[in-house]
């Protein structure tokens, strides 16, 4: 039906009148979108049923990735994509009057997720159904997703994500598979046959009920599954005896309760106080989600030491971190395992990747908040703690110290990144200089005890959504010069290097380039109002608002050219337009000044006639999946300027690579990778290395004041934040900023390499000018691109942490 137009074409108009009671003429996007999306689940569940048989029927190993966030965005053109229907239904729906991008534009975001974390989850996702592989997402079904943010008067409004407002067409709600998890009560210990009994009494009650996500794969492969929770009440009201004084209230105060675990998304607050609902949601997934692995493998009634073999649990980030103590509990409680055999099992089946070096963002809860919440999972934790600070202390008589720095349980807080370590057979960080720091610095006493468990995956991104998806124009004329075998072997782009310094495929490119430029011109018009130059040079920062990010020292290079343009009207420039997107998290007020500055630069710069032909800043609201495929094609330089050593990986790094633009970056995270591909030639690095940072902190030779006192361009730029100026404001509006960087010594080195960054920019500027060195340039790292794709990483994690292999490997020659 999908692959002959006529043929979609009739099931089409069919299923618009049978469901919908329209014909075509009468139809709207909407109608449409959710016709199509209505057809494809009914395609594909047949495909769906059958995967999951057949790993039953094989006895497949198969791997759940537990997550706190699945960033997925849209998924009806990376469906089509990946069922090879997408020429097809663009045919069939021109041929019907629709425009397919227009479709895809009906679709709301799932935004799941804060950032890179979430997203690589997803791209995962994607790379373990498109290779063949046994592998599921578990997660949570938010009710909100990340907040939608406006921008009002320069300030961040964060409005409620109501992605579900809709009926969602690609879940499916599987009540059958509901399972329940415990919270609260206390803890009865009994003697029963000889042995020790755990009962948790007065807990309270709730419904994880499954809504199911079809993941289907790239090509002719098989189709996965995200299971994302949901919390219900589970009680009834008919069985409450509501008659009785109070109760009825207390019935309304549960339901809330309940609601709330699966109510929204905690935005990163990484540094702050968490909440307990948090940790109730993570519980919540931690419980629901074994369970549920659990009877896939009660079925196959085998002994539980086989469970490492058929089962593999991937924990993303320390937050899935209590199915560790949970896995113990179900073994030990419910199975009737002995400690030791449970351990063993458990300890073999979970792994962890890490992704943040920042000992701020590592995960810590108050002791009396998991006693009170999971008593039962908090005694189970003490037990692992004392036999593993007994296990030091047997070996090394003296190790009070090395006890009291690696501990879980320590100054009454669970450390959850030392129960991760210790409860999984492999620890991965998620780029090379990452992995080193976490084995040499952040985790060098657990690296010294465990060094086997510890390895580098270097994170990729799925180039089916971010290169075939977001940029088909490319994808062509990839597919033109180096035949179509890349898009199932992404490491074949690198073909592209021999027609590096071909002219045709030279201006080709370029003008793919400016096509993408223009419709983002266009889209920006619509949207802003804002008119940008496509001859400029598109200068893109678009991530998660942090400090360490330094979205701040972009937006002072910035005011520091406006100064320049000023005092120097009449020198010809190569004209940019600097893109910002992000979103801050709502407590953070640092990053949220950082964005009312920027709002405020562009403002003063867009419309300044002496300067806005030279020089534009847009911050583009609403920074999601969706925005990120339209902003990254159109992209010419590519902003990672994060203090090194501070970001672990980075993702958006290699999307812009994927889609040819140059980065100006610090050798951070995955930019070294990428440098050590492409050279100095086609890169453009700047500023202190990792290893610099650390000694500056080590012997506090770094005063960023000296710097502000010594460089003329800096010291203006500081003092416009806080003096009457273009810039600047009523009530010292950016005090915040001034303080950070001049008060409290500049703790990401904004000032240190502001010399190195504007040096860099000039540069920039110079090569830009000799556009077939720069069309070279973009050649070159779209071909080295392939080696960033998720399928590589995914292929490193199943072959060197999972032990598993694609389920049918005939079908991916
Ligand atoms: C923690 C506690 C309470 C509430 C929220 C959180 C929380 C939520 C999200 C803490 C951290 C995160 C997200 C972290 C994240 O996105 N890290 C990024 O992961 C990418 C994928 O590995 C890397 O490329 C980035 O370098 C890293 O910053």
């Amino acid at each position: 039906m999908f692959n002959n137009k006529e043929l979609f074409k009739s099931a089409f108009k069919e299923q618009l009148v049978s469901r919908l009671g329209k014909d075509i003429e009468e139809a709207t996007a909407g109608d449409i979108y959710k016709i199509l999306g209505t057809l494809i689940r009914e395609f594909i569940g047949r495909e769906w049923a059958e995967t999951n048989r057949s790993y039953m029927d094989q006895q497949e190993k198969q791997v759940y990735y537990f997550s706190m966030e699945f960033l997925i965005g849209r998924l009806l053109g990376n469906n089509l994509l990946n069922l090879g229907m997408l020429r097809t239904v663009r045919e069939g729906l021109a041929d019907l009057g629709w425009n397919l991008e227009e479709i895809e534009e009906q679709e709301p975001d799932a935004g799941l997720g804060n950032g890179g974390l979430g997203r690589l989850a997803a791209c995962f996702l994607d790379s373990l159904a498109s290779l063949g592989y046994a592998g599921h997402g578990c997660g949570i079904r938010y009710r909100f997703g990340l907040f939608e943010q406006k921008i009002i008067d320069g300030h961040q409004v964060e409005l409620p994500d109501d992605w579900l407002q809709k009926s969602n067409v690609w879940e499916e709600r599987r009540a059958d598979k509901r399972v329940e998890v415990r919270f609260w009560g206390q803890v009865e210990v009994a003697e029963k046959d000889g042995k020790t009994q755990f009962n948790t009494v007065n807990y309270e009650k709730v419904w994880a009920v499954p809504y199911d996500v079809p993941v289907i794969g790239y090509g002719d492969s098989q189709v996965n599954t995200l299971r994302l929770w949901s919390a219900e009440s589970a009680m009834d009201p008919a069985r409450m005896g509501l008659e009785v004084q109070n109760s009825y209230y207390k019935f309304l105060e549960y339901n809330r309760s309940v609601e709330s675990i699966s109510e929204f998304l905690y935005p990163d607050d990484s540094g702050y106080e968490g909440k307990i609902l948090r940790l109730k949601q993570q519980y919540f997934l931690c419980s629901a989600g074994l369970q549920s692995v659990l009877r896939t493998f009660d079925k196959l009634e085998l002994p539980y030491s086989e469970l490492p073999n058929k089962v593999a649990i991937h924990i993303n980030d320390t937050h899935p971190t209590l199915v560790i103590p949970e896995l113990m509990r179900i073994l030990v409680d419910d199975k009737g395992l002995g400690w030791d055999e449970a351990w063993d099992i458990t300890t073999q089946t979970v792994s962890y990747t890490n992704h943040t070096l920042l000992s701020e963002a590592l995960e810590k809860w108050p002791v009396n908040m998991v006693r009170e919440l999971l008593p039962r999972v908090y005694m189970i934790i003490e037990e692992i703690n004392k036999r593993f600070c007994g296990m030091l202390l047997d070996r090394f008589p003296d190790g009070q110290d090395l006890v009291s720095k690696v501990a879980i349980v320590e100054s009454d807080q669970v450390k959850m990144a030392h129960l991760a370590i210790v409860g999984s057979y492999s620890v991965n960080g998620v780029a090379e200089l990452h992995t080193e720091l976490l084995k040499t610095n952040v985790m060098k006493p657990f690296y010294d005890l465990f060094p086997d468990r510890f390895n580098n995956k270097t994170n990729g991104i799925t180039h089916r959504r971010w290169l075939i998806h977001a940029n088909p124009e490319l994808s062509n004329v990839i597919s033109e010069t180096i035949g179509t075998w890349w898009m199932k072997r992404p490491h074949q782009l690198l073909g592209l290097e021999t027609f590096k310094e071909d002219s045709a495929l030279r201006e080709k490119i370029m003008k793919i380039k400016r096509s993408n430029k223009l419709r983002l011109a266009e889209f920006i018009r619509q949207k802003q109002g804002v008119m940008v130059d496509p001859d400029s040079i598109f200068d893109v920062q678009v991530k998660r608002l942090h400090a360490y990010k330094r979205q701040l020292m972009n937006i002072l290079h910035v005011m520091y050219l406006y100064n320049d343009i000023k005092d120097h009207p009449s020198v010809d420039r190569v004209p940019r337009t600097f893109i910002f997107a992000a979103k801050a998290a709502p407590g953070y007020y640092l990053a949220k000044s950082i964005i009312k500055l920027i709002n405020v630069v562009a403002n003063t710069v867009n419309k300044d006639p002496q300067v806005n032909s030279k020089l534009k800043v847009l911050f583009l609201e609403n920074y999601s999946v969706s925005l990120a495929e339209k902003i990254i094609p159109a992209a010419d330089v590519s902003e990672q300027i994060s203090t090194a050593g501070k970001e672990a990986s980075g993702t958006g790094n290699m999307k812009f690579m994927m889609n040819g633009a140059l980065t100006i970056g610090t050798l951070d995270g995955a930019n070294v990778e990428m440098h050590q591909m492409l050279g100095d030639d086609n890169m453009f690095l700047f500023g202190l290395t990792s290893e610099e940072v650390l000694n500056y902190y080590k012997n506090g030779e770094y005063i960023a004041k000296d710097v502000y006192q010594k460089d003329p361009r800096i010291k203006r730029v500081m003092d416009q934040l806080v003096s009457p100026g273009p810039f600047c404001c009523h009530e010292r509006e950016f005090n915040l900023i001034y303080q950070s960087i001049l008060e409290h010594n500049d703790e990401f080195f904004v000032l240190k390499d502001f010399d190195s960054y504007a040096n860099t920019h000039d540069t920039i500027d110079q090569v830009y000018l000799n556009t077939p060195e720069w069309a070279t340039k973009t050649i070159v790292n779209i071909a080295h691109a392939g080696h960033f794709s998720s399928d590589c990483t995914i292929n490193r994690y199943a072959a060197n942490i999972w032990d598993i292999r694609p389920v049918r490997p005939s079908l991916h020659v």
